[in-house]
């Protein structure tokens, strides 16, 4: 499902450079890469299905159809309040198999930090694929897809192409949440630009 690179849309920080991580420079698969040359985290979507694409260290996958039990994913606020996710999109490796859940942050009396887990978890259709690329911002980086239904994540979310949303990206050692190498030390302040979707700016 490797899709051509020009399709994917660079998405933008609230400063309009592509959104990046901690610099946490472990230099394994939980260790989210890129600068502006090589983007840390895309997304696209086709009219059928989205796709978010991550940059990582090292190859994410134990065996050639088994990723390594850690998770890497996205929160997105969609209520254009960024004290408070609202859904966690997560490809968890550390499930067996491996998974792409989708989590509702409903508790908004306790929004925490990201790393506070979702409160309410559903099942999505989808693909994951991790492939080395080269040139890349390190040796041996890896581009981390994840393919999700876009008529299921609408029925679960309400989001669809006309709603305006923002991403925090991070990998995780958790099912349930992001809590390793992410966007910032909070999530407050620091979600990407509006985008669509398709990972279009849209405000
Ligand atoms: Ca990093
Ligand atoms: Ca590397
Ligand atoms: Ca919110
Ligand atoms: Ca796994």
């Amino acid at each position: 499902m490797v899709k051509r690179s020009n399709t994917w849309n660079i998405v933008p920080d609230k400063n309009n450079d592509p959104i990046s991580d901690l610099q946490d420079n472990s230099g394994n698969s939980r260790d989210i890469v890129g600068n502006s040359t090589y983007p840390d985290f895309y997304n696209y979507y086709d009219g059928t299905d989205i796709y978010f694409r991550m940059r990582v260290s090292a190859s994410p996958l134990q065996t050639i159809s088994n990723f390594s039990t850690f998770s890497w994913g996205l929160l997105i606020d969609s209520n254009q309040n960024d004290s408070h996710y609202e859904w966690l999109v997560l490809l968890d490796g550390i499930n067996n198999p491996d998974r792409i859940r989708v989590g509702q942050k409903t508790n908004i009396n306790n929004p925490g930090v990201y790393t506070v887990a979702a409160d309410t978890f559903y099942t999505i259709t989808g693909t994951i694929s991790a492939n080395a690329v080269s040139p890349s911002f390190g040796v041996n980086d890896h581009l981390l897809d994840i393919k999700i239904s876009k008529s299921e994540f609408t029925q679960i979310t309400g989001i669809d192409q006309n709603t305006r949303i923002r991403y925090f990206i991070g990998s995780s050692s958790s099912s349930d949440s992001i809590n390793y190498d992410t966007t910032a030390t909070s999530y407050t302040g620091n979600f990407s630009s509006f985008v669509n979707i398709n990972g279009v700016k849209c405000d």
